[in-house]
């Protein structure tokens, strides 16, 4: 039941006149951080998603593997979750089952983008970038709309085009074109270090459909500023992995150095965080509600 309220949620924000801003996580707990810092939306990343796995954003993991995390958080929440598709794991029969599967599982949406399967992250280096035939592609657009059983379910439509360096024409031509097949908004992707190019591509957009950036390269701009030039989504895709990691790697050095546990006692969450994240009161009350009397010891620090 609640699926089917978070799912309709991202739309009613997208007809809302304010900015939605998004955030990348991977997992249940990242995804109730997100929540819990007050973003509008969860962006189930497949960076993230990836990297949780310990492999390349490449197409390495399978529609189940990335289903089963989306499923994840979309529990931990009451926020909406938007899934990183990438490019439907296929073909557009592919991508028609995926639509299916993650509308089943009360995502709000997913995005789906125009690169060739198996796809790379728009950021890795030396990867020639090819695009999706734009006749073949366009009919995927319209395979997934048309496989959408739930009208509040969106579907985003990715271009790569300016990732793959065939400039703002081809990236609107191709943009247009999806928009025309109904999707539900644009991703617009770009590898540059400022907002020029998407900033551009927003000022020449002219259809009623929304558009969505990802300011992981171009860092320096702001959501006002986006939302200024024409963006109705902002999606800091990835920060809060990276700040994880960068996180675990130092304390982990600092046990190995220290080889005491107190050493990186104050730059770690306390145990009773942790329990509150995963409202363990809640579960508490369940256990005295639902169980044979026992009164559950809780340790906190
Ligand atoms: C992702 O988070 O997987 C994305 C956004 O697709 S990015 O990694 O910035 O391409
Ligand atoms: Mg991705």
């Amino acid at each position: 039941m609640l699926s089917v309220r978070q799912n309709r949620m991202f739309r009613e924000l997208l007809e809302k006149p304010d900015p939605i801003v998004m955030v990348g996580a991977h997992d249940g707990l990242g995804a109730r951080l997100v929540e819990e810092a007050g973003f509008d939306a969860v962006w189930a990343s497949g960076f993230e998603i990836s990297a949780s796995h310990a492999v390349p954003d490449a197409s390495v993991l399978t529609m189940t593997e990335v289903l089963a995390a989306a499923r994840v958080m979309n529990k931990a929440v009451r926020i909406p979750v938007v899934v990183d598709c990438d490019t439907g794991f296929g073909n557009a029969i592919n991508a028609i089952r995926t639509v299916h599967c993650f509308e089943e599982a009360g995502l709000a949406g997913v995005c789906i983008e125009d690169n060739v399967f198996p796809k790379h992250c728009s950021f890795y280096p030396g990867v020639p970038r090819e695009l999706a035939d734009l006749k073949e592609h366009r009919l995927k657009v319209q395979a997934i709309c048309e496989a959408r059983e739930n009208p509040d379910f969106v579907i985003i439509a990715r271009t790569e085009a300016l990732i793959a360096g065939r400039g703002l024409d081809e990236a609107l031509h191709r943009a247009r074109a999806y928009a025309d097949e109904g999707a539900d908004a644009i991703l617009v992707h770009s590898s540059l270090s400022t907002s020029e190019e998407v900033e551009a591509f927003a000022c020449r957009w002219n259809r009623p459909v929304p558009l969505i950036c990802v300011p992981t390269t171009y860092d320096t701009v702001s959501v006002d500023q986006l939302a200024s030039a024409g963006f109705k989504v902002i999606i800091f895709a990835n920060h809060a992995l990276r700040a994880s990691v960068r996180a675990m790697q130092e304390t982990l050095r600092t046990l190995r150095q220290a080889r005491t546990a107190s050493a990186v006692r104050p730059c770690i969450a306390r145990l009773s965080e942790i329990y509150r994240l995963v409202h363990l009161d809640s579960h508490f009350a369940h256990e005295r509600k639902y169980l044979p009397a026992r009164v559950p010891v809780c340790d906190t620090e």
